[in-house]
């Protein structure tokens, strides 16, 4: 547990950056801070202003060293839902997030802020993403996606069923105050899927390949001047190559590249035909080509390190020292055909920011 000295004083760095961010007067600085130390005195937290929480998400956003989005960290879409206590209102929230953030394809990047933790309340999504799908296994091995049989072992043992196919998708599953977690079904129409097919090869579409429009990652705690937010949902959209180099390429994801070389007729008999590198290529082309016909935001890794650049100067002519983590910035895909891959970063932690947690099952 956090001590009230060690509020009092991330409250305080916090509202006077902030403030000072958005151009507020010293009076008014003072002043509030004089309120936030009166009512942690009083109450041992504090609320923050919509202001505040708005601000604080998209500095906590700004702060993310593993991220190449953040150029867009000023224009996140804010939702306040503080006020929600009951499972069943959360998911409720959690499925107009998922509505918004979508936007038929025009993805629009987004976080719903959910009750912060006391020592009384607390509210854990479950799902890694909101989104994702399914994996069982079977006596054939693993169907669907390896990176989600545990979550979806917990879903199962909370008596969800899903249909057995390689891309069912999870129900949300909200849990409030550490009572018996509760499981939602996404209705099918608020999940939109992009099918994965390739602009030469008319062969690719045959692999049946798709995956979903947007990541909304919803397991992370986003602490904003001492107050932790351990329900705090964050969209924006894809890098192609978390899909194509990843996803569906990592030996322990859904392990494609052969069945892309073998459709692309590369001799996989030799490391030296580079075979899983073409393969490796084709399919990001794949992804990237599909999204774009399917009117889903993407961006390619290309594109994203010169937007990640941008964001480098920017922060320099704002006098913020820029932090990052070379090892999550550089694309897995070409590393070294971007900046990032030929300088370094200072990996030290900025608050605010969103924080990995512990698993709340297994
Ligand atoms: C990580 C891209 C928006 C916060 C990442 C990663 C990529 C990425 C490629 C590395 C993921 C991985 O290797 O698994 C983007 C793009 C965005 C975007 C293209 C488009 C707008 C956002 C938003 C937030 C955010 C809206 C929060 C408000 C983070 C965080 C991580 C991350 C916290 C690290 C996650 C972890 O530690 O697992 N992003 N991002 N990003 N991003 Fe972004
Ligand atoms: N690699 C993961 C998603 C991690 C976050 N990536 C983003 N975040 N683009 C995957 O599902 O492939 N975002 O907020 O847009």
């Amino acid at each position: 547990m956090t001590t009230n000295q060690a509020i009092q004083e991330e409250a305080a760095t916090f509202v006077t950056s902030c403030y000072e961010e958005l151009g507020k007067s010293g009076e008014e600085t003072r002043r509030r801070l004089a309120d936030v130390r009166e009512e942690l005195s009083r109450r041992g937290t504090y609320e923050l202003t919509y202001e505040e929480l708005a601000h604080g998400a998209r500095m906590a956003w700004r702060n993310s060293n593993r991220c190449i989005g953040r150029l867009f960290w000023p224009s996140l879409n804010v939702f306040d839902e503080r006020g929600l206590e009951r499972e069943d209102d959360i998911a409720e929230a959690i499925l107009r997030h998922i509505a918004y953030g979508t936007n038929g394809g025009m993805i629009r990047p987004s976080i719903t802020v959910f009750a912060a933790e006391t020592g009384e309340r607390r509210i854990r999504i479950w799902n890694h993403q909101l989104i994702r799908y399914a994996g069982y296994e079977t006596g054939n091995g693993i169907v669907g996606d390896p990176a989600s049989v545990r979550f979806t072992k917990a879903c199962m043992s909370l008596g969800w069923r899903g249909a057995g196919t390689p891309f069912d998708v999870l129900p949300l599953v909200v849990q409030v105050n550490g009572r018996q977690p509760r499981w939602y079904p996404i209705p099918e129409h608020l999940v939109l899927e992009v099918p994965i097919h390739h602009p030469e090869y008319d062969s690719f579409a045959g692999l049946g390949l798709k995956w979903y429009a947007v990541p909304f990652i919803s397991d992370m705690l986003l602490d904003i001047g001492g107050i932790r937010y351990t329900a705090a949902p964050f969209n924006g959209w894809y890098m192609g190559t978390e899909i194509g180099a990843r996803n569906l390429a990592d030996p322990d994801r859904y392990h494609m590249l052969p069945k892309v070389a073998e459709l692309l007729k590369l001799d996989t008999s030799t490391n030296v035909s580079l075979w899983k590198d073409r393969a490796l290529v084709e399919l990001n082309a794949a992804v990237l080509h599909s999204f774009k016909a399917a009117g889903v935001s993407i961006i390619d890794h290309h594109t994203a390190a010169e937007q990640f650049r941008r964001f480098e100067q920017q922060e320099e002519r704002s006098g913020r020292p820029l932090t990052g983590d070379w090892t999550w910035l550089i694309p897995p895909v070409s590393p070294a055909a971007t900046h990032i891959f030929h300088r370094s970063y200072d990996d030290s932690i900025v608050k605010p920011n969103y924080f990995r947690q512990a698993c709340p099952y297994d």
